[in-house]
């Protein structure tokens, strides 16, 4: 099966490309498609070089599936193109997600939606798709009515030049080009994407947003305060989840240990707990510091964390793919 990987360079679309190889994929080849300064250049997958090309090379080589991550007006601008020529999209950028025609999808939550008419898919922000992993079970179990949830995110959320400014200011080299307002090392910046009308940022309005649209329930309640520290390895949330009904904390454990995508990692008498380091690279969700919020009834509190580059970005994508390929919905 052919598959297209547009912005195949980026951070996301080498993830895209290891996600690729791991899950073995069935791929006989790769089109790898980038900005006219990348064509011509070579991707390398399982071994095998693959020419970069340019998009309208890329649909006439008539990929099963193309995969986004070349940014929002990217996507605006080329995932139709692709769509009319009958080219399942999957893209990882905001540019569709909240398009009242296009699906918001999270393979554990809401795959079962998706239909052959669906050409665009969206892939969620990294960070609401951790938080929905664990929330979908309990959800259907005892019903959410609000969620406060603040998050600690990797600087791979940002990109390569982030990662570089982390680097640069660890080094010593405090004139580093910079990528964030101020100083990301040894820092905390209570600030991700630009700053709306409302005092929240862009990124913590798609975790109100999106969230409600991937579980289907409007009425779910999320407030949220998202926070760039300096790490790589993956995003951290602590949230608070209040239901409409009362939970039995074992059965929340026993609930969550037997959830798809999910690992539960709570022993804290033994410091085991989830943290980015031991979630670098990998696919799940991990769950932990699951207790009970001893100041409000009917209300728990977890710790999550994800790659947000694999389950937060490419192994979503990749298992949406896989979900296509399952149904009979590639060519
Ligand atoms: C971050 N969550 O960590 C962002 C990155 O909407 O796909 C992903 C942005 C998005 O900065």
């Amino acid at each position: 099966m052919k598959i297209a990987v547009v912005g195949a360079t980026g951070l996301v679309g080498t993830e895209i490309l290891k996600v690729l190889a791991e899950r073995n994929f069935p791929v006989t080849e790769i089109i790898p498609v980038a900005s006219e300064k990348s064509i011509g250049k070579q991707v390398e997958f399982k071994g095998k070089q693959f020419t970069v090309v340019g998009y309208e090379d890329a649909i006439k080589m008539k990929p099963a599936v193309a995969i986004f991550s070349a940014g929002g007006s990217t996507s605006l601008a080329l995932a139709p193109k692709f769509a009319e020529a009958g080219i399942p999209v999957i893209d990882n950028s905001s540019a569709w997600r909240m398009d009242p025609t296009k699906k918001l999808v999270v393979p554990e939550v809401n795959a079962d939606t998706l239909t052959a008419e669906d050409k665009i898919i969206a892939n969620p922000n990294c960070s609401t798709i951790q938080m929905v992993v664990v929330m979908k079970p309990l959800h259907d179990k005892y019903k959410i009515k609000r969620v406060v949830v603040s998050t600690y995110q990797s600087v791979t959320g940002t990109g390569k030049a982030a990662v570089d400014q982390l680097f640069a200011e660890r080094s010593g080299d405090d004139d580093a080009k910079k990528v964030y307002p101020h100083k990301i090392d040894l820092n905390v910046l209570p600030h991700i994407d630009v700053f709306l009308d409302n005092g929240y940022t862009k990124e913590e309005m798609k975790m109100t947003n999106e969230t409600k649209k991937i579980m289907g329930d409007e009425s779910i309640a999320v407030t949220a305060t998202t926070v760039r520290i300096p790490t790589i390895g993956g995003h951290s949330e602590a949230v608070n989840i209040e239901f409409e009904n009362e939970f039995d904390l074992a059965e929340v454990t026993q609930l969550l240990s037997e959830t798809e995508g999910v690992i539960v990692q709570d022993d804290p008498k033994n410091f085991v707990y989830p943290m980015p380091i031991n979630a670098h690279g990998k696919d799940e969700v991990f769950v932990g510091r699951i207790r009970r919020d001893e100041s409000q009834a009917k209300t728990l509190n977890l710790w999550i964390v994800a790659d947000n580059l694999r389950k937060g970005a490419a192994t979503n994508a990749v298992q949406i793919a896989e979900y296509l390929l399952g149904k009979g919905l590639l060519a």
